[in-house]
């Protein structure tokens, strides 16, 4: 065995990846990221004492929700970056250390390898890597519930890191994470409060969705029902993925009079919605579907493509050269575009000369998607909703957000959505939809029956949506309301979804395609016993289940 993750819905044989992950990160790259969470537990061990004497590092907080990010799924594969990460990470908990030792000598005396392990040489961190992963836990129940934590810990980085693009923070949720991550070095902590810890998780991954909703819509808007355009015009264009809204904004700002057009991949779909990016005229659409169709729609686009966060697969060489990745994302070979300066903005002007030598994009698809159903337009469409439900128009919602991916078995989700009667109605938010959201399902009175409220972390939407209908038809429980779950998920950012839903109470939700090959079989009996999670069926099975 080389290396061991099974953080994603496609680890090999959904036990583990040991030799290369299925996702295309090798083995020492693999390393280097458990290792960089092991660095990352060392630093929270001194900063966790440091918050507690009321000293705050914004520098501890900055490194911490980067390093989490990089090691996303399909986020970073550069080990050069690891590398330097992983020697930065020493730095900087050893001068945390060194200033909690002026305060507080005996503080600073902390007895854990994550708090003293130290190298010179990075010749030196695979050796060290290998001993430190996952299965450095022994007992498979204290060992998954980590993880699961840990998985939700990096979707709650990933979400606050674009928030922090945008201006916010939330120093309890950076305190939290730190606190957290330094109990996950605790070898005292029982099976039980790791669960309570795990509650605990969601809870903060509701609050890092608030959070990013506030930037979001604050800086751009409430998101409004929106027909985006999936076909193409005839000059080049840049097509941007990921989740980042801040480098949507600079993108279009620095391309806007230059003949080069603007649109998204995948995850960035959504900023089609927002009222800020609308004014945009070279902001002309969506560009092909879920990331994992990247290999071939990167390849037909013609123009370079800027990866603002995960999904990233490893780039063909037929477009490498036209591939650049900024924030988290990163691949070694590839151009990074650095980070902005305070107050200062990204320079993306390398990626706009590249577009005007190449050639517009390859019509793929014509016609259009409609979204933009993030909770403040619901809500304003609220009356007809609750009118559509009271007068048995609309019989039943099923929550259908999360991730896509590669795996054959995802057509489950294209069938289970054209299976579905016609007076249901989709919630979704995240790639998921990419299985559904081209298909003629039609309206009920006008309301359509996909309603899309955005990226992942719009999943937040959905909950606001269920919160209210609750208040509005008076129920004590959330579960009382006729929504189902039925939730695809891939990576780490559908993890702290998860979490966030039963943090909310929701009960009985559906997980699939594939169980996570990280929840053991003790964990699963928790979690089927005080939460009702299920697997899926076949589509007649669930439908029958759901509709019973
Ligand atoms: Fe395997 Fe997924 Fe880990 Fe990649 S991220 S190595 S596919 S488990
Ligand atoms: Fe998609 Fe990666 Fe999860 Fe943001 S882009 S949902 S898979």
């Amino acid at each position: 065995m080389s290396m061991f993750c099974y953080q994603c819905q496609e680890t090999a044989r959904n036990t583990g990846c040991t030799k290369v992950g299925i996702c295309g990160k090798p083995a020492d790259v693999a390393n280097l990221q458990d290792l960089l969470i092991f660095i990352n537990k060392g630093i929270a061990l001194y900063n966790t004492q440091l918050l507690k004497r009321g000293i705050q590092s914004p520098e501890a907080d900055h490194y911490m929700l980067s390093s989490l990010f990089s090691t996303i799924t399909n986020a970073n594969f550069d080990r050069d970056v690891f590398v330097a990460k992983i020697q930065e990470g020493l730095a900087l908990r050893d001068s945390l250390k060194k200033q909690l030792a002026s305060m507080a000598p005996e503080a600073a005396e902390i007895s854990h390898d994550a708090a003293s392990w130290f190298a010179d040489t990075p010749e030196d961190f695979q050796e060290k890597a290998l001993t430190v992963g996952v299965l450095s836990t022994e007992n498979e129940d204290v060992r998954s519930l980590r993880e699961l934590i840990t998985y939700g810990l990096k979707g709650i980085a990933a979400y606050v890191h674009h928030a922090n693009n945008l201006g916010y923070d939330n120093v309890e949720i950076t305190s939290f994470m730190h606190d957290t991550l330094a109990k996950l070095t605790d070898d005292a902590l029982s099976v039980e409060e790791l669960v309570a810890l795990t509650l605990e998780t969601g809870k903060v991954g509701v609050d890092g969705m608030t959070l990013l909703d506030k930037a979001n819509t604050s800086t751009y808007g409430n998101p409004e029902i929106t027909s985006v355009n999936i076909g193409v015009r005839h000059q080049p264009g840049i097509l941007i993925s990921g989740h980042d809204l801040k480098d949507m904004e600079e993108l279009l700002k620095q391309t806007a009079g230059t003949g080069v057009d603007v649109y998204t991949h995948s995850e960035m779909l959504p900023a089609n919605y927002y009222p800020a990016f609308k004014k945009y005229d070279h902001f002309v659409g969506n560009y092909g579907g879920a990331w994992w169709m990247q290999d071939k729609e990167f390849d037909s686009f013609n123009g370079p493509v800027l990866l603002t966060s995960n999904c990233l697969v490893p780039p063909k060489e037929s477009y490498k050269h036209r591939v650049y990745t900024t924030n988290a994302a990163g691949f070694s070979g590839v151009p990074h575009i650095e980070d902005r300066t305070q107050g200062g903005t990204k320079d993306f002007s390398m990626i706009i000369e590249h577009a005007k030598t190449c050639t517009p994009p390859t019509e793929i698809e014509t016609g259009e998607i409609v979204g933009g159903f993030a909770h403040h337009q619901v809500l304003a469409l609220a009356d007809k909703v609750v009118e559509a439900v009271k007068s048995g128009a609309i019989k039943q919602f099923f929550v259908m957000a999360g991730c896509d991916a590669r795996m054959k078995s995802r057509s489950y989700y294209t069938d289970f959505a054209q299976a579905l009667p016609q007076d249901t109605v989709i919630l979704t938010a995240g790639c998921a939809k990419y299985r559904y959201n081209k298909l003629p399902l039609g309206d009920i009175g006008g309301i359509p029956r996909v309603l899309d409220a955005g990226q992942c972390n719009d999943s937040y939407s959905l909950a606001v949506i269920a919160l209210k209908l609750k208040e509005v038809f008076e129920l004590e429980d959330i579960n009382e309301l006729p929504i189902s779950y039925n939730i695809a998920w891939y990576e780490q950012k559908a993890v702290i979804v998860l979490l966030a839903l039963l943090y909310l109470g929701v009960k009985n939700i559906h997980l699939g395609p594939t169980l996570p090959a990280f929840l053991s079989p003790n964990v699963v009996n928790v979690l089927v016993e005080n939460f009702g999670i299920a697997g899926i069926k076949s589509v007649e099975e669930d439908i029958q289940l759901f509709l019973s």
